[in-house]
């Protein structure tokens, strides 16, 4: 069979659903190969949008999302969500065209090294010299990507390989087991979690899996230790749960930094420090266990005095087993943080102000939205307050990016949650500018009849740096911008589109939009003068004279 033939069986021999991506002329091989084959291609309309829908499937599903370019400045566009998605510990495997290897006629026109680039971005880049070679190519792609810590492998396929005539086949796949963490290193944390007196529990991205959920809810019934999570760890443990203290939104000087400084261990399950730090250590302050698939990266923030290193669903289930509750554990002050934190979060969650405020937004959307329903989150200001405020209640029900922090992936990664999980309401939360990023993905998701939700928070401006711009006290500056209008614009994709005029519209219609089949683009007109309370100065005072 064609070279091509070949990649395409062993990528049906990886189970793979779908290929997104932006084909050039050197993709025409393997696009004619992928054309009678069972996996489903979507076509979209910039090489972001497919490298970050492939990245969110593979964050949803654990297995490689696979995305496609050309050669050149389509697989520059690559490198973004491939950035995306190493940093994000998504399972992604990218494979890009190239100009005939062998012997070409066209110069340098539009090489680029691509598999260079991509060295630094991924696990595992190579090009695909001999069509003999894919299947272990392939193969390894994938190993390497969904291996923990997961991420992106990248595979050049030039156009004269993809022709040759191969006799290989696809290498056998065989399920592997995540190593199990070591006895000692178990008895070793158990035994300083017992001598703690104020232990708590942070949980973080690489916790957010179902089995460790279900292990790590088990551990903290039976412990009653409270616990935090970070931006990417949100919904691991409902936040619904009474023993739920808050989202490290910031890394320092946030509501739960209250109960994170009184704190003398931590116990971080899944945390690692690509993740924008939700504390930093001190020499002289708590110590850390670091719970993980893969050891700590240290540095002078982050240097876990234990570590418990292998599967964490299982070292969760051996520690749970053994643990013996302490009579001398002391949670009265976090749970003094707890209520105070609570009631703060509470505050102007019925503001019937307008433009509305982020906490009102936060609130009706929670409202509109069931237990399993999904939000996907664009980058920028109102990041920060939904990882604050809304209370995720099941595991990877709130996507957002604190790892690369890119703007332009909320809708693409909205497309992909409903792709794998249509049974769910979806909404993208963007704001202005990030929308804007990867906007022209509506026409794809109107191609793929998604029923899905938008909203566009909208400030007419890079919010997020005008309120950093505002914190360094500068003058306002080269931050405003004009929009399109979004009603005209979403109806000339023919999707619907809306403009809240009012405070009390905003919940019915979202509510009506949810319900109705379709693409949805709702303008939020967004009140941001209050985001200097995000920084939640003064709680400590507000907890000890209690
Ligand atoms: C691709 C990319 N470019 C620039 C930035 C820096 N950045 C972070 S947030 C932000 C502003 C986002 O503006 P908008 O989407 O309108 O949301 P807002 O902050 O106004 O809520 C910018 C420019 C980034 N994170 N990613």
């Amino acid at each position: 069979m064609k070279a091509s033939e070949l990649f395409i069986r062993c990528l049906e021999n990886e189970g793979v659903e779908y290929v997104f991506g932006l084909p050039g002329e050197e993709n025409l091989d393997f696009l004619e190969s992928l054309r009678t084959s069972k996996i489903k291609f979507v076509l979209t309309r910039h090489e972001q949008g497919a490298g970050f829908m492939a990245a969110t499937y593979g964050r949803l599903t654990g297995k490689s999302g696979v995305c496609l370019s050309t050669l050149g400045p389509g697989a520059t566009n690559l490198v973004t969500p491939a950035a995306y998605a190493q940093l994000g510990a998504m399972p992604i495997v990218i494979i890009t065209g190239q100009k005939p290897v062998h012997s070409s006629k066209q110069g340098l026109f539009q090489i680029i090294d691509i598999v260079d680039v991509m060295q630094p971005l991924t696990k595992f880049s190579k090009q695909v010299l001999r069509g003999d070679r894919i299947p272990a190519i392939v193969r390894n792609a994938f190993r390497r990507a969904e291996t923990e810590r997961p991420g992106a492998a990248h595979i050049e396929f030039p156009e004269d390989v993809a022709e040759e005539i191969v006799a290989t086949r696809p290498i056998a796949i065989h399920s592997v087991r995540r190593p199990d963490a070591d006895q000692f290193a178990i008895d070793a944390a158990l035994e300083r979690l017992e001598q703690a007196r104020h232990p708590i529990i942070l949980v973080g991205a690489g916790a957010n899996r179902k089995r460790v959920s279900m292990m790590l809810n088990k551990f903290i019934d039976k412990t009653g230790i409270p616990f935090l999570d970070t931006q990417m760890g949100k919904g691991v443990i409902s936040e619904d749960h009474h023993l739920f203290l808050g989202t490290a939104a910031l890394s320092d000087h946030d509501y739960v930094h209250c109960a994170i400084d009184r704190s003398d261990l931590i116990i971080n399950v899944g945390h690692d420090v690509v993740e924008k730090p939700p504390f930093f250590m001190e020499e002289d302050g708590f110590d850390v266990i670091h719970i993980n698939f893969t050891p700590p990266q240290v540095d002078e923030i982050y240097f876990p005095q234990h570590e418990v290193i292998g599967d964490i669903a299982n070292a969760l289930a051996e520690m749970e087993k053994a643990v013996t509750v302490q009579e001398h554990w002391d949670f009265d002050y976090f749970l003094r943080v707890k209520q105070v934190v609570d009631e703060k979060m509470a505050e102007h969650s019925n503001s019937g102000l307008f433009p509305l405020m982020p906490q009102r937004i936060i609130a009706d959307v929670r409202k509109a939205m069931g237990v399993s329903d999904i939000l996907a989150l664009d980058n920028g200001m109102f990041k920060i307050w939904f990882a604050r405020h809304y209370r995720a209640l099941e595991t990877n029900t709130i996507l957002l990016d604190n790892a690369l922090a890119t703007m332009g992936a909320g809708l693409p990664s909205a497309m992909a949650a409903k792709l794998v999980h249509p049974e769910r309401k979806v909404i993208a939360v963007c704001g202005d500018g990030g929308f804007m990023m990867n906007s022209q993905e509506i026409e794809t998701a109107l191609r793929l009849r998604l029923d899905l939700v938008v909203l566009i928070l909208n400030d007419n401006s890079y919010g997020m740096i005008k309120w950093k711009q505002h914190g360094m006290k500068f003058p306002e500056w080269g931050l405003d911008f004009g929009n399109p209008d979004f009603v005209k614009y979403a109806e000339s994709y023919g999707a619907n589109g809306f403009r809240v005029e009012s405070t009390e519209q905003f919940l019915p219609l979202l509510q009506k939009c949810l319900k109705t089949s379709g693409i949805h683009i709702i303008e939020v007109p967004i009140d941001y003068t209050q985001n200097d309370t995000v920084l939640g100065n003064g709680l400590n005072q507000q907890v000890s004279v209690q």
